[in-house]
């Protein structure tokens, strides 16, 4: 064994630690710069996020019919006369953006947008993505792959293969929670479906999921699910998890991600900005568990009330594992309450964070940002491990933070691990 570090040097070697370790994204809206328009980077997608533009509304007399008829660019303009010029733009995500620029060299003291603009203009966009990589420390990250959406679709049909960086997850939203909707689509994409969700209409769902889980070669089979989700349930919902999603999950060896909490579209005039959050009943995510011993859950939630639930089912089930803190629950402050009651509660086996970035450079805040807080209570975890006399060592350090940045995500997925 090598030397146990002095206590007054733990939280040095844990930061070392942190920021050195590269980091597998297990959940981002991010695509492949070969699926073209859909990947999004550049400072002007990044100042009308869907977390800005929820701020940003509060701010404006502008309607919403006004400011979506506005291009992007003059989008952007609003939103930073709005958010960084009236005020100062201490929000979560405003800070983000200052952080990404600030990483690029650019001199935020500036403020002037026009010149981080040439910056991003100047970017062949195959390089661009190495930098953004290389400045978060990232080593792959996975997509969220909707076979429902039809500009996502055809690129698919077309043939495009997930690579080591760009690593796949298939979505099934619509399929989970709209299934008039998605019945006919899937007609209409030939599968014989009547609607009525009896046998035949399974087995027709089962060869629609096995059919793109062989084509997207995803990493796991994922939705996001209301706070009234409930298992288990006679609805549709309940139906296609019991007799199509988890057969072909089990027999095609992959985790099912639950993303459990959002209340879709309740001002839908801001769009994407549009969802909310609701507490939820773990007690689904336990049903589900127990009633399907044999298959792999991923779960993350969205109400803050929901974390210290979820922890306690995830010591009940092996099958389970919790992963990130999600949207309204990923600002420093919660990051680090839920950090600390995780590792209190579970150890060292679940995945704290993924970065759900929606633009390519909010990798390097979204990073940036968590990797703070999580050195943070990782410090103040090997200290109290030091004060009892357990010798705690720079390897054991290191061990433990690559499963936490990845490695205990690709266990669980019996991936082999890097
Ligand atoms: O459902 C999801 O995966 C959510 O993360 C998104 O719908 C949401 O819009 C988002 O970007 C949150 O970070
Ligand atoms: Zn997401």
């Amino acid at each position: 064994m090598t030397q146990p570090i002095e206590l007054d040097k733990i939280r040095n070697v844990v930061n070392e630690v942190v920021e050195g370790t590269p980091i597998f994204d297990i959940h981002t809206h991010l695509y492949a710069p070969g699926f073209d328009r859909l990947l999004l980077w550049g400072v002007d997608e990044m100042l009308t996020y869907h977390y800005l533009l929820a701020e940003f509304f509060r701010t404006t007399p502008m309607s919403y019919d006004q400011f979506w008829a506005m291009d992007r660019p003059a989008q952007a303009d609003a939103v930073w006369k709005q958010l960084f010029i009236e005020r100062s733009p201490l929000s979560e995500a405003c800070r983000g953006v200052l952080t990404v620029l600030a990483e690029f060299g650019l001199d935020v003291s500036t403020r002037d947008l026009t010149s981080f603009r040439r910056h991003f203009a100047q970017q062949s966009l195959e390089k661009h993505v190495e930098t953004v990589f290389a400045h978060a420390h990232i080593r792959s990250l996975i997509m969220t792959n909707d076979p429902f959406d039809d500009q996502e679709r055809p690129i698919w049909e077309g043939g495009w293969k997930p690579d080591a960086q760009f690593q796949s997850a298939l979505r099934l939203d619509q399929l989970l929670n709209d299934w008039p909707e998605a019945a006919q689509k899937l007609a209409g994409w030939g599968y014989k479906i009547n609607g009525d969700l009896g046998e035949g209409d399974r087995q027709a769902v089962r060869c629609f999921l096995r059919n793109w889980i062989e084509r997207m070669q995803p990493r796991y089979l994922g939705v996001s699910l209301p706070p009234t989700f409930t298992y288990p349930d006679s609805s549709y919902c309940g139906q296609i998890i019991e007799h199509c999603l988890m057969p072909v999950a089990h027999d095609a060896d992959l985790p099912v991600a639950l993303m459990i909490g959002v209340r879709r579209g309740v001002n839908p005039a801001m769009r994407l900005a549009a969802d909310a959050v609701g507490k939820a009943d773990v007690t689904a995510v336990d049903h589900l568990c127990r009633a399907f011993p044999e298959n792999r859950f991923l779960a993350t939630m969205l109400s803050r009330e929901n974390q210290h639930e979820l922890c306690v089912s995830a010591r009940k089930h092996p099958n389970l594992h919790v992963f990130g803190c999600w949207w309204f629950v990923n600002v420093p402050s919660i990051v680090e309450e839920i950090t600390r009651e995780r590792f209190e509660l579970l150890g060292l086996t679940y995945t704290p964070q993924h970065s759900d970035a929606r633009v390519l450079e909010q990798l390097i805040y979204k990073w940036s940002h968590t990797r703070t807080r999580i050195a943070r209570v990782l410090s103040d975890k090997y200290t109290d491990l030091a004060h009892t006399g357990w010798p705690v060592t720079r390897e054991d350090i290191g061990r433990d933070v690559e499963g936490l940045f990845g490695g205990n995500f690709e266990q669980f997925c019996r991936l082999p691990t890097m």
